[in-house]
């Protein structure tokens, strides 16, 4: 658990995409991602447009579109450039190293060109971070030092697998491919965890969490919920919420108010540093 500011943070950290993450956090006061899990394009781009004021990430779903086309990615971009956010596709990708690099690269949806940060599971062990990592380091990637990997760590669903070794092995590659993995999707902080791998010197994972709703304990599908405030207390640097925020009457109104519940808690914890 940091308790340095996002504006600290950012100017020590190594990685570039962290960097520009903790930035945006510290210039507009927010460690909101929303999850615009929506499932036309319209809706997409407008969630977008009116709350990229009070975020600091749009996570999407981007297979989820059921008009998908690939001018919403023109659009997309054209947002997050106008309202200073990152995009983080949450495709956990969760297969060998040969068809994660076609899948990340490429391919229909084209991830890598629009996506600052994207997410794997751990589930194929250390291939998959080192297959994406490769991609990213290649000679020939157009988007040098403008990508990044959170492994997907922990899960909120009731029932997940993702524990004990599985979570051992997240935290073991995350410090051996560093220069790519920029932290967590996860509910707690890992720090703790021992590893075969040490702890690198200037450790400075970053974790966003998922599963917080302000007004719900979780969903009838296994979802389970905490607050904006726990989450930030039990560790996260940035909390996510999909329906939360734009599964009510005014979205925006809500995105404001885990805006500010989000950033006390988190001004609460870097003034107990
Ligand atoms: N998500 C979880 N739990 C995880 C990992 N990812 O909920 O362990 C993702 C879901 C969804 C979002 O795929 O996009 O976070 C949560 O949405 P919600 O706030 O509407 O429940």
């Amino acid at each position: 658990k940091s308790h340095l500011t996002y504006g600290e943070r950012a100017k020590q950290h190594t990685n570039p995409v962290a960097r520009r993450l903790f930035e945006i956090a510290e210039a507009k006061e927010t460690n909101v991602v929303v999850s615009a899990d929506v499932t036309r394009a319209g809706e997409l781009l407008d969630l977008a447009d009116r709350l990229g004021p009070y975020i600091a990430v749009l996570k999407t779903h981007i297979d989820i579109l059921d008009n998908f086309s690939p001018t919403v990615l023109e659009d997309l971009k054209e947002l997050a450039a106008k309202h200073n956010f990152l995009i983080f596709e949450d495709r956990k990708f969760v297969d060998i190293g040969n068809t994660v690099q076609k899948q990340y690269h490429g391919g229909a949806l084209q991830i890598s060109s629009w996506a600052d940060i994207v997410n794997c599971t751990m589930l194929p062990g250390e291939g998959i971070v080192q297959a994406l990592t490769q991609t990213a380091e290649r000679e020939d990637f157009p988007y040098k030092d403008q990508r990044a990997l959170l492994i997907l760590a922990t899960m909120t669903s009731k029932g997940s697998l993702a524990t004990g070794e599985y979570t051992k092995v997240s935290v073991e590659c995350a410090r051996k491919y560093s220069r790519f993995v920029i932290g967590f999707v996860a509910s707690r902080t890992l720090g703790d965890i021992e590893t075969e791998v040490s702890p690198l010197e200037n450790e400075d994972f970053v974790l966003f969490t998922t599963g917080v709703n302000m007004a719900s304990k979780g969903d009838k599908l296994g979802q389970q919920y905490q607050t904006p405030k726990s989450a930030v207390e039990a560790g996260a640097d940035f909390i996510i919420a999909g329906r939360g925020i734009y599964a009510v009457s005014d979205p925006v109104a809500s995105a404001k108010a885990y805006k500010e519940e989000g950033w006390n808690a988190y001004l609460g914890r870097v003034a107990k540093a």
